[in-house]
């Protein structure tokens, strides 16, 4: 059998860290990501595999469930199976069409192709499953699809990787940590396409294959979110900088600092380059984590400015003050 496992989509998730107005387009973007999953799976799956938390809530907006739903008939009889996980836990029917199978709150054992598949939901925002099952006896290849954290003690199903991995199944579809993770038989796909910095990088699903046993980590990301350092030192202008970052990353959502020291002279405008970068950008922060020239801070004119500064100021203010003073002092009075 060939399957596609994700899990930890939040489809109806608030979008955090960018402006409202384009929060709303990354939403559609996420659920256009998800119809790409649909896709894949009919071309080249003969299940879909769900680890929990497809919602970010057990109620989620009606508009959601009807999207997925429409998702969901476009398999026709691909079969999907769901273990819901603490966010989208077993409270309302979801009246999904006849190919989706949600699993209970205890675990049950369905029959697919040439495998078992064995998997339970959350029926609460917390909890865990007791007793884990082990897999079942005979020739059938074993998926236990759950959602749970192997990685802290938890009150989201926290689990013992080495038992788990021991209780005899071959591939474990696990849901919770939004970045893709493996251990033995154990495998984490990760969120399939960020909603915040605390979900950086390339995020997917993974494409399994039974008979091959392999389980391949596939990109469903549309756009990336990343934190990066910038080194300004090189340049000239803060259009020379915004013209170095368009050229060095590719278009997503960005929070860049800005580090090292300015030329003589020169200060970073953060505003400015963050407006210039905007052309390229979906999104983008710019924050100036710079040094200022310290080559005159011998001087006696320097350390009665400085001394009076320190004295007087604190934090982002009191640095600032010190670099637009010192480069004034060198005849640079631009701010
Ligand atoms: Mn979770």
């Amino acid at each position: 059998m060939r399957f596609v496992h994700t899990a930890d989509n939040h489809l109806d998730s608030p979008i955090a860290s960018i402006p409202p107005q384009k929060a709303q387009i990354r939403r559609d973007m996420r659920l256009a990501s998800f119809s790409k999953i649909i896709d894949y799976t009919i071309k080249s799956a003969d299940a879909l595999l769900i680890s929990g938390d497809l919602f970010d809530s057990p109620n989620p907006p009606r508009s959601v469930v009807e999207f997925v739903k429409k998702e969901f008939s476009r398999l026709s009889d691909i079969p999907v199976f769901i273990a819901l996980g603490n966010h989208d836990y077993l409270k309302e029917s979801f009246d999904f069409p006849g190919n989706v199978h949600i699993f209970p709150e205890s675990f049950e054992t369905v029959a697919v192709k040439d495998c078992l598949i064995t998997g339970a939901s959350f029926a609460s925002p917390s909890g865990c499953f007791s007793g884990l099952i082990p897999a079942p006896s005979g020739n059938s290849f074993s998926i236990l699809l759950l959602h749970g954290d192997i990685f802290t003690k938890s009150d989201y199903n926290s689990m013992d990787k080495d038992y788990l991995s021991s209780l005899g199944y071959d591939y474990i579809a696990l849901g919770h940590i939004h970045e893709f993770f493996e251990y033995k038989n154990i495998r984490y796909p990760g969120c399939h396409d960020g909603s915040g910095f605390d979900e950086t990088g390339i995020k997917g699903f993974i494409y399994g294959d039974t008979s091959s046993r392999t389980y391949n980590f596939i990109p469903s990301s549309s756009l990336v979110y990343s934190k990066e350092s910038f080194d300004v030192s090189p340049y000239y202008s803060s259009a020379e900088i915004a013209d170095a970052l368009m050229a060095a990353f590719p278009d997503g959502i960005y929070k860049f600092t800005l580090t090292g020291t300015p030329r003589e002279g020169f200060t970073p405008n953060a505003s400015a380059i963050e407006g210039f970068i905007s052309q390229k950008f979906f999104s983008s922060s710019v924050t100036d984590n710079t040094n200022f020239d310290t080559s005159i801070t011998t001087s006696m004119l320097y350390k009665l400015f400085s001394d009076y500064v320190t004295a007087h100021s604190e934090g982002e203010i009191s640095s600032l003050a010190l670099r637009y003073g010192t480069n004034a002092m060198k005849g640079d009075i631009s701010i």
